[in-house]
């Protein structure tokens, strides 16, 4: 064979930019720059399956826009300069505890945003920054996102990480509403290749539906796609959950309480009284009940159209309902809760919300959280407790929140704003300090969130592929922040450096717990960090300390990831309910099912606003990518002819809500229901920094959503069935 003379060489990383964790086979060129990348066939998870942000990674790796340098923010001129590291925390420790000090600990507020789920620095270092602060203040893209799944099930299994997933793989029958993962590729059901899974279950026989406003790609896919009005899928479950209970169709395989209570509780939800709220007819409501009790296995599945809806919570609630009744939780072929290799629930207490209330709208906390839609509220609301001083990390919530112009406003006059962010955006603009984050090629990863909800047990860890060099890892970054935060020496000159101190203290904690501090024991890695992933796959339900085999060494080992089987029943192992049941009523759901029960009869707005995704974007992210901002992913209201014709729109028309108005190019197509419109969020990028997206700005579509409406159980904001109107532009 010829000897090779390319000297580029190919290494094995996950990809962070979704929820379906694909392995990654990239081309690095001898200056480290990417120049391929393809899906890892030998990854036992997602088997060389990619998608176009997957293959985009290099672009994004190396965005010419992205920051380098930390950041400072002249006020006065309001223009930026690079600093050094050491003067970017100097300028934090010199501000931020001078703030906190003048005003107390609730001045200072945090916001996480969604990539910090796909980072290890977000896992395993963004609590630091929230010990450090010891505020109520704690936001994340959580309470726009899956909040009331995480609510619904901590009131029935008693911990809001455990979040059943339908088991794709097995499953006879698959009722799926508000999602669409053949653009989003899955969410809260990590599953790499979920196209081909869903292809796989129609041609193994199986029967797949699908509930939607639109006429997805999904529902192209599926056996059968019926619209529903949106904000109304909790009707929908009702019904189902009332003919499941009057045809005696229940055959219930698991513990349970309350099952009397949701049996009244439906009683007056019949098929056709919810047929007028849903636009779902009464005899469908009753196939469907039908068709889920008749199968051999089969799961209903709900996302995100279901959870930032008004009733986004007892939505959630009535999916695993509707699970237990029909046989189909915690069994193959049902709902399943995965067994996640590290960083499963530590929690003994079962879970409530409510622990403390928002200061301005008083609005319950939920997993220490407080609703990202009162954070305007708490940053413009004079008194003891506002927020004057923000950190966030890996969030863009002026583009992601509900009421953006109301936040971007609010974020503008804050006394000081750090973020950690890759980029100068719509949030970062008003920062005082940005530190960035290294390339994603300079990083390692582990999923330790999204592997608690996989199709199947799996693990893999990629190392850094590209060494740091000077600059910090995003973990040292969230490190030193901590400690400039609380004014405390952020170089370590008072020690060991602020990420060892930090990894130090978290294994001695947990070796301690564990009963392992006397014999020490030797772990695995390169650094600290990497010793702290050894210690959690070690303890972990399939760790070598656990009659296991598994460390970091054996995923070091498999570089392409490690396959732990399928899902296998884990009940009652894994409630923390009172009860030691699965709590089928949970009183705060059944005094919510009150509201729902009053806005039966409401008239129905004219026209009502949904969301969607793309497949070519990443919330508000990836629009500086030229090759994914072509085509068809566009910023266009999705809107029915029959509704052009009716409104007399042209080309574009002026959309207006209680929130605010935006003028918007329309795109007529018959995939949308009547009554419906639709304008996919993070789009909004005017004045942007980042030359391609500001070629492509689109509109913010949270102008229009109403941050003073929210899920009342959880707080989450409501993005789904905002009314609007619409007149000619
Ligand atoms: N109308 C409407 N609004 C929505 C939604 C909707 O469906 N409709 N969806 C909601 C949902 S589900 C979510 S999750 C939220 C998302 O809301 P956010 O999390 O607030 O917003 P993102 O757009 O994901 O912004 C991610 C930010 O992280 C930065 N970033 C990317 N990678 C890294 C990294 O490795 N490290 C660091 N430090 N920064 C990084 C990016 O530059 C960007 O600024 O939006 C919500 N908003
Ligand atoms: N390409 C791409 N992938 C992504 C993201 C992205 O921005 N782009 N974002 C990631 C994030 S943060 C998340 S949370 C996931 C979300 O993943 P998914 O939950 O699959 O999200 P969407 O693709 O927005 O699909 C939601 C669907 O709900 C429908 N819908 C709207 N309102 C209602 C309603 O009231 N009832 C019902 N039944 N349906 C409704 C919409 O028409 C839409 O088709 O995707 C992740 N993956
Ligand atoms: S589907 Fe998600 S994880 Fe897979 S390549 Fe695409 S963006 Fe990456
Ligand atoms: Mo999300």
């Amino acid at each position: 064979m010829a000897q090779t003379t390319d000297p580029s060489r190919t290494l094995l990383r996950t990809c962070p930019l979704c929820e379906a964790v694909c392995g990654l086979e990239i081309t690095l060129d001898p200056e480290d720059h990417v120049t391929s990348v393809r899906g890892d066939r030998q990854d036992p998870f997602s088997k060389g399956f990619i998608c176009p942000k997957g293959a985009s990674f290099g672009h994004l790796d190396e965005d010419p826009d992205r920051l380098t340098e930390p950041m400072i923010r002249d006020r006065a001129t309001d223009t930026w300069r690079t600093a050094s590291w050491t003067a970017a925390f100097d300028l934090i420790s010199e501000r931020f505890p001078a703030i906190v000090a003048e005003h107390g600990n609730q001045s200072a507020a945090l916001y996480l945003g969604n990539p910090n789920a796909h980072t290890v620095a977000g896992a395993l270092y963004a609590p630091i920054l929230i010990r450090a602060l010891g505020t109520k203040n704690f936001y994340s893209a959580s309470t726009a996102d899956q909040m009331p799944k995480q609510v619904a099930s901590g009131l029935m299994f008693g911990d809001p990480l455990t979040v059943p997933v339908p088991d794709l793989d097995r499953t006879d029958y698959l009722l799926m509403l508000g999602a669409n993962p053949l653009e989003s590729n899955g969410s809260l059901c990590t599953a790499p290749d979920f196209p081909g899974r869903l292809k796989a279950l129609r041609s193994r026989g199986g029967r797949f539906v699908v509930v939607d406003p639109r006429v997805t790609r999904t529902a192209k896919l599926a056996d059968e796609h019926l619209f529903i009005r949106p904000g109304s899928d909790a009707y929908l479950l009702f019904g189902i959950v009332h003919t499941l209970f009057a045809q005696d169709l229940t055959d219930i395989r698991v513990g349970v309480a309350g099952l009397d209570d949701v049996r009244a509780a439906a009683a007056d939800f019949t098929p056709e009284v919810v047929a007028t709220r849903t636009g779902v007819p009464a005899e469908t409501v009753v196939r469907l009940a039908q068709e889920l009790a008749a199968a051999p296995t089969a799961a209903v599945y709900a996302r995100i159209g279901t959870c930032t809806a008004e009733f986004g919570t007892l939505t959630q609630w009535l999916v695993e309902v509707i699970n237990v009744l029909t046989g189909n939780l915690d069994s193959p072929g049902g709902a399943m809760f995965a067994n996640a290799a590290a960083g499963g629930i530590a929690r003994t207490k079962p879970f409530r919300t409510g622990r403390w209330a928002s200061r301005v709208r008083e609005l319950p906390e939920a997993m220490g959280e407080l609703p990202v839609a009162t954070l305007a509220d708490e940053i413009t609301t004079q008194g003891q407790g506002q927020v004057r001083a923000v950190v966030t990390v890996a969030g863009n919530p002026v583009l992601s929140a509900p009421s953006g112009v109301r936040l971007d406003a609010a974020f503008a006059q804050l006394d000081f704003l750090v973020s950690v962010d890759r980029y100068l955006n719509e949030t970062t603009r008003h920062a005082d300090v940005i530190l960035p984050p290294p390339r994603p090629v300079q990083s390692p990863h582990y999923d330790f969130a999204l592997l608690q909800f996989a199709v199947r047990n799996y693990a893999r860890y990629s190392r850094p592929l590209v060494p740091l060099g000077e600059r910090p890892s995003e973990a040292g970054v969230l490190a030193r922040l901590a400690a400039a935060l609380t004014g405390r020496p952020h170089d370590g000159s008072d020690g060991p450096d602020p990420l060892t101190a930090v990894d130090e203290l978290v294994i001695a904690g947990t070796l301690h717990k564990a009963g392992l501090q006397q014999r020490r024991p030797e772990l695995v890695g390169a650094n600290s960090t990497e010793q702290r992933i050894d210690m959690m796959l070690r303890l972990g339900p399939y760790g070598e300390w656990n009659g296991g085999t598994l460390n970091l060494q054996a995923l070091l080992d498999n570089p392409h990831g490690i396959d732990l089987g399928p899902l296998e029943p884990r009940l009652p192992g894994v409630l923390r309910t009172a009860s030691g049941r699965v709590e089928l009523a949970p009183q705060q759901l059944l005094d919510d099912v009150a509201r729902l029960r009053g806005r039966l009869t409401d008239a129905a707005p004219d026209v009502v606003l949904i969301g969607r995704r793309q497949l070519r974007s990443n919330n508000s992210w990836m629009h500086n990518i030229a090759t994914l901002v072509s085509g068809s992913n566009k910023c266009t209201l999705h809107i029915n002819p029959a509704d052009v014709a009716r409104l007399g729109l042209g080309e574009h028309a002026i959309v207006k809500s209680a929130a605010g108005s935006l003028t918007v190019p329309l795109e007529p197509t018959d995939a949308i229901m009547p009554g419906v419109v639709s304008l996919p969020h993070g789009w909004g990028h005017t004045d942007s920094t980042q030359a391609v997206a500001r070629d492509h700005a689109g509109v913010n579509a949270n102008v229009l959503t109403d941050d003073s409406v929210v899920d009342v159980p959880s707080g989450n904001a409501v993005f789904n069935g905002v009314p609007v109107t619409l007149t000619p532009a």
